[in-house]
């Protein structure tokens, strides 16, 4: 999976200087795109290691709808706790750590409603979309009803972009748009991202795009092959350079390959256990902090 090392290179030695919402700085590229053809593998870096657990739980968490980061933290994962916990601190002057405030939103259900939602983000857009006669639309079931019945169609689009909910979204979603491709017997996609963070997010969005990929392929009698990715503004936070010029010195190693359990006949009906890695061995882990 040599593409991520290219990628990396590329933003270094093409991008531009710029300033962000966040203060930190980056290097950004505007216009950016790669394929990868999942029969080589799962496209989990190896270079560094990348919490997959966090990757699961965050899909799984999208896939039943909500949009409350308590159901996140029930199954110990803490990625998404910054923005929620920024606001409170914005909104209420109280100085709480964000540990502390993770634990209050898992002991009280009362603090996770008032101050845990993100607002309409992913789980909200793709399951239960308002829409404007009040109807709600489950896109990702959409999706799948189409790659069983007309698979070859040029409309399976699922989209997080929803302009009348932006006001109200802690943050706007960053991988936008997925179109699936399919002739009726491979399955492809390709997702446009308007904003991706190289060094933190990126290995969690191309592993999480070929995770969804692959569970929708099993349920639609398909075999997963390319993923294009498409990117807006792709950037390297000022902050994790040094880190970055020295995992794309590693030596990459074969990539895992994803097992899922073949009992599983729709989307809703996979669990944890229902995913699996197998051949996972990569280079040591390296902190980069999150901009929020
Ligand atoms: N904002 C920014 N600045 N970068 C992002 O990558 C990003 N996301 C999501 C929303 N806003 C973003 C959140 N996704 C981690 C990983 C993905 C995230 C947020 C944080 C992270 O901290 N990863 C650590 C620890 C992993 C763990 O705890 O499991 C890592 O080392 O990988 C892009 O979608």
């Amino acid at each position: 999976m040599n593409f991520y090392k290219s990628l990396v290179r590329d933003v270094l030695d093409m991008g531009q200087s710029k300033k962000d919402r966040t203060g930190v700085g980056t290097i950004s590229l505007f216009g950016y795109q790669y394929q990868h053809d999942l029969r080589t593998g799962f496209p989990l870096l190896t270079t560094k290691k990348v919490h997959f657990r966090s990757v699961v739980e965050e899909l799984l968490w999208f896939l039943t709808g909500s949009t409350n980061i308590r159901p996140l933290l029930l199954n110990r994962t803490t990625i998404w706790s910054e923005w929620p916990h920024k606001k409170y601190v914005e909104k209420t002057g109280c100085d709480i750590s964000l540990k502390d405030f993770e634990r209050q939103i898992v002991e009280d259900m009362g603090f996770a409603n008032a101050h845990g939602d993100l607002g309409p983000v992913y789980g909200k857009q793709w399951r239960r979309w308002s829409g404007n006669t009040g109807q709600e639309i489950d896109q990702l079931s959409d999706v799948i009803h189409q790659l069983r019945h007309s698979p070859t169609s040029r409309r399976i689009i699922m989209t997080g972009w929803n302009p009348s909910d932006l006001p109200n979204q802690l943050l706007p979603p960053c991988h936008t748009l997925y179109q699936w491709g399919s002739d009726g017997k491979f399955l492809d996609v390709h997702l446009y991202q308007r904003s991706a963070d190289v060094g933190l997010g990126l290995p969690f969005n191309l592993a999480s795009v070929a995770l969804l990929t692959s569970m929708i392929a099993l349920v639609t009698n398909l075999e997963p092959r390319r993923v294009i990715h498409s990117f807006g503004d792709l950037h390297i936070y000022e902050n994790h350079r040094s880190a970055l010029e020295e995992q794309i010195l590693r030596e990459p190693q074969p990539l895992p390959r994803l097992h899922l359990s073949s009992h599983v006949t729709e989307i809703d009906g996979f669990t944890r256990e229902d995913i699996e890695l197998e051949g996972y061995n990569p280079a040591p882990s390296i902190k980069m902090n999150v901009a929020v």
